[in-house]
């Protein structure tokens, strides 16, 4: 049978939630091609009903029986429920793309951005799991990539603005209320943060470590090394809460291998895979996290040479959290997986 006539049984582990509910989204958009679509969660949503492409599926629960007769498992419920039930998954046959940081640095365990490093897709074969990276880092890398290879980079300083969608439901609508809160002249509850996020920046993102630096600001630089296979590169994160819904922007500065124009740097993102030039300086064309909701490509701009050093490019680089950043991205890995391996 070819690849286009095959049908695959897809679990979604965490399928109520703001990753889980965009992994719907882009099984769709993109019509995967789909037997079974399981929806799975905590008891707290057994027995609701999600509507995809026009039938109303009930949510399950994430157990470890939950995954008889499925393929393909993808998980966005937290690396607590992954540790757990991913190899309850991978037992019963699925292979498991996992959103968590649960397995990412595991070296038995591939950690795939497509446009970058699909060939290591394969590497799942030794324990059934692929692992996507963290947002911050998949938008960097596909617009690394193209630079990466054609003269090496040396080194990274990323400073990070990153959306309340990436700590779920919850913050999004404490921003919210904040703002309406502010703008009525009443005190905002503070919950989900430490501090205020509205009308505020919080460099804090997951907890701090001992060396100063957050989970969020060493997973930019561990999984970069991982993802390159090149743990020569240099790299630096600061890693930022703001007060936007959607889009993660980002301040990439790269020293390079070789120099490399403007122009180069232009001609090498316009054919790379994912990513948009939106670089129009002139007619105030640049990325905006705005511009980015709902979309798939990762949007490049503002790139300017680093006249500080000999060879240094300064980029800004936008994209979706929620899709490329997460569900776009889980999904893509699991359509490698269909062409190549299943
Ligand atoms: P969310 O909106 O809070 O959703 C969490 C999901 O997990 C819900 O479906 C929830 O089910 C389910 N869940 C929670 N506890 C559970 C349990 N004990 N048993 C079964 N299911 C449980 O969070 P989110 O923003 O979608 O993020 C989910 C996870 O995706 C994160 O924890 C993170 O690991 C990963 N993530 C990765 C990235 C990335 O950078 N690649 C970005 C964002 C998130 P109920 O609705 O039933 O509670
Ligand atoms: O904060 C963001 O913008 C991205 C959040 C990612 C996230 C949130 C909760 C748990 C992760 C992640 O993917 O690294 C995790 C986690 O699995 O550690």
């Amino acid at each position: 049978m070819s690849v286009s006539e095959r049908k695959f049984n897809v679990a979604i582990a965490g399928a109520t939630g703001a990753v889980g509910g965009a992994m719907l989204d882009v099984l769709a958009r993109r019509n995967f091609p789909l037997k079974e679509l399981r929806l799975l969660a905590s008891e707290r949503s057994v027995g609701k009903k999600i509507a995809y492409m026009g039938e109303e599926i009930p949510v399950r629960l994430l157990d470890k029986d939950a995954f008889e007769g499925i393929d393909i498992a993808l998980f966005s419920a937290g690396a607590a429920r992954s540790l757990e039930f991913a190899p309850a998954a991978v037992a019963a046959g699925a292979v498991v793309v996992d959103n968590s940081s649960a397995f990412r640095m595991d070296p038995e365990i591939p950690l795939v951005v497509p446009e970058v490093n699909s060939h290591a897709i394969g590497r799942y074969k030794q324990r059934g799991i692929i692992a996507n990276p963290n947002c911050s880092t998949i938008q960097m890398l596909v617009a690394l990539k193209p630079i990466y290879d054609a003269v090496g980079i040396k080194r990274i300083v990323v400073s990070t603005y990153q959306a309340v969608s990436g700590s779920g439901a919850k913050a999004i609508e404490e921003l919210k209320e904040q703002v309406a809160a502010i703008v009525r002249g009443t005190e905002p509850s503070v919950e989900v943060y430490p501090h205020q996020i509205a009308f505020n920046c919080l460099p804090h993102i997951d907890s701090f470590l001992e060396n100063g630096y957050t989970k969020e600001e060493m997973k930019m630089v561990n999984e970069t090394h991982k993802i390159f296979e090149d743990d020569s590169i240099g790299v630096t994160a600061t890693t930022v809460r703001v007060p936007v819904i959607y889009g993660h922007s980002e301040s990439v500065n790269v020293e390079t291998g070789k120099k490399l124009s403007v122009a180069e740097v232009r001609a090498l993102l316009q054919a790379a895979p994912g990513v948009k030039l939106v670089d129009d300086p002139a007619g105030f064309s640049y990325p905006m996290a705005l511009d980015c909701a709902g979309k798939f490509e990762t949007l490049v701009g503002r790139i300017r040479e680093d006249e500080s050093i000999p060879n240094g490019l300064n980029l800004w680089v936008v994209a979706d959290n929620i899709l490329k950043g997460a569900a776009l991205n889980a999904v893509q890995i699991a359509e490698k997986l269909i062409q190549s391996h299943l």
